[in-house]
Order: structure tokens, then sequence, then C-alpha cells
């Protein structure tokens, strides 16, 4: 079965429902990590009940709505995307636990709850990041293979993403910016690893699921590496313009640890309009889609938007 893009999808007024899209987008993914995840009773019960708190902890699940919405865009079916989005979910909400200890950001909110090893304790929301980034990994390995991309393919794009030159790289050199002035070429170093390498990983990997072509994973990647540093600038706005309730976590902490963010050293508005011309950007990269991409366009238009 393909994925509803037109349709039903469609508001009365014809216009693309991306709500209507993202609610069926999560309640899918939902339950796929449900059933992908050791059931929270099984031994060692601490471990599953910790993974699962935070994977169902009411993330926003943009990695797999963009996942499946680029698979949609080249055709392909919910059932042969759905493993995927599953597996950037499961390593982005493991980046997000280890993000959140004592050791890194050191938070006590997430996802509008206590944090990790808040309720867990520090070994066990060590252990649980460490075991959704596997289960990833899992997951991804018992996906189907496309003619034009293997089981290798699809892992190396994980890995790659998710290893020391990128996520890892980009909170490397976060925990080294921290109390720093340093230069917007930097800054944009970090947010390339730190934030768009899932973001444009998530894309390429529902392409990769619809055997895209060549030309269409270029537009895909190109698209998400803009969606994503988009995503890190609205998300620095957000910091010093919405409240903890708001969003779920702690605000204002980027400043409070002297992070440097693109308002701190460009200002609100250039911000603003950094982020403006990143999404126009990402735009333009769909445009051999010819139109096929209302998903992505949406969604693209969303993050831009977005106020939490
Ligand atoms: C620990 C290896 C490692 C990496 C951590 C994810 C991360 C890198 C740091 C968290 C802080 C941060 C600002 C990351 C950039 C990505 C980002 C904006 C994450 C928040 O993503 P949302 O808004 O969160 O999609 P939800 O909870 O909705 O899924």
């Amino acid at each position: 079965m393909s994925i509803k893009t037109k349709g039903t999808d469609r508001s009365p007024s014809g216009a693309f429902d991306l709500p209507a899209f993202l609610a069926a987008a999560t309640e899918a993914v939902n339950q796929a990590l449900d059933r992908y995840l050791p059931a929270a009773k099984v031994r060692p019960a601490t471990i599953h009940r910790a993974m699962r708190y935070s994977l169902f902890a009411g993330g926003k699940r943009m990695r797999p709505a963009l996942c499946l919405a680029a698979a949609a865009a080249c055709g392909g079916s919910q059932a042969d995307a759905l493993p995927l989005a599953c597996v950037v979910e499961c390593i982005h909400t493991y980046s997000l636990i280890h993000d959140d200890l004592p050791g890194m950001d050191n938070d006590d909110y997430r996802r509008g709850k206590l944090t990790n090893h808040k309720v867990f304790g520090e070994g066990i929301a060590i252990l649980a990041g460490d075991a959704l980034l596997t289960q990833a990994f899992e997951v991804a390995a018992q996906c189907r293979s496309r003619p034009r991309y293997s089981h290798q393919t699809i892992i190396l794009e994980l890995a790659r993403a998710a290893g020391s030159l990128q996520l890892v790289a980009g909170q490397v050199a976060d925990l080294e910016a921290e109390g720093k002035k340093i230069p917007a070429s930097q800054l944009r170093y970090i947010h390339e690893r730190k934030t768009s390498a899932l973001l444009r990983c998530s894309v390429r990997l529902g392409g990769m699921s619809a055997n895209c072509t060549p030309a269409q994973l270029k537009a895909l990647t190109d698209f998400g590496y803009h969606v994503g540093l988009a995503f890190q600038v609205i998300d620095d706005i957000l910091d010093i313009t919405q409240t903890s309730e708001k969003l779920g976590k702690t605000a204002g902490k980027d400043s409070k640890a002297q992070k440097a963010t693109y308002p701190s050293i460009v200002g609100l508005e250039k911000s603003r309009q950094i982020a403006q011309d990143l999404t126009h950007r990402a735009f333009a990269a769909l445009k051999p889609f010819h139109g096929q991409a209302v998903a992505l366009e949406a969604l693209a238009q969303f993050l831009l938007k977005r106020d939490r």
C-alpha cells in the first residue's frame, strides 16, 4: 500500500492535510515501535521500561514523518518505510537521553516529563540510550532491502549519520564550544552534525525504502540538509522565545550554559531570516519531484512555523 499523500490527506479545500498525515504517521510509528521493542515486563524489566519511557514520552516524531514523506515522494509504500522511520526515532531518542545526562547538558525535563536519568538513575539512562541505538541497527538489519539499496547500504547510512563524524561530532563540538565565542562557521559545523545529519538521513532512508533513483536521492539529501539546518536555527529561537511548559524541556538553557546559538551571534531577527532562507533552499531542492513531494513541502513549512 502506498503512503497516502493524496485523497484522504487532502483537506476539504484541496490543500494537503498535514495534521491528518502527521496523526496517521505518529499512530503507525508508535504501533510499530511498540512491536519492535521488548515488552516492558521482559527481563531485565528496568531497561525495557526505561527505553519505553523516553521513546513514548510524547516526541513530535518529526524524523519518522520526514522519512515517510520522503518515501511517499518517491512512490514508496508505508510498509517498506515504517521500519526505517522507527530506526531514526530510536537513534534520536538515544541522543536525547544521553544529551540530558549530568555529564552533558544536565537537564531535568524532556518531552514534558522528567528526564530518563531523573527517573531511572544515570546508569540505567546510559544503558537505555545504548540499547535504543543498538535496537535501531537490529530493526534496520531486518528491513526490506531494495534493488538499489542493500542492507549494507542502509546500515552504512545509519552508522555514518550517528557516528563520530556526524551526530557524535556535533555533540563533541557543542560541548567544547560551551562558554566560548565561536564564529558562525563553527556554529554551522555543529548544526550540520548534531541536527542536520539525522534529519538528512531520515529523508534519505525514506527514499531508499522506495528504491528511489540517484537523482531523487540527491534531491532528498539537499532537502534534508537544509531542513535540518533550519530546524536547529528554529530550535535556538524557541529556546529564548518560548516557555518551558510549551517546549516540554527547560527553556533558556542555551544562554544560561553560554552556548553559541544563531540568536546569540546574529540576533533574533537575522536568525528568523536565516531559518526562512534555509527553508526556501529546502523547497528548491524538491524541484525534481515536480509537485509530487507535497508532504515534504508541508513538513518544511510546518517546521519553520513550529512553536515547540
Ligand atoms: C548524545 C550523541 C549525542 C548526541 C546528542 C540530540 C543531541 C545530540 C542533542 C540534544 C540537544 C539538541 C538541541 C539537539 C539538536 C537536535 C534537536 C533540536 C533535538 C530536539 O528534537 P525535537 O524537537 O524533539 O524533534 P522531540 O522531543 O519532539 O523528538
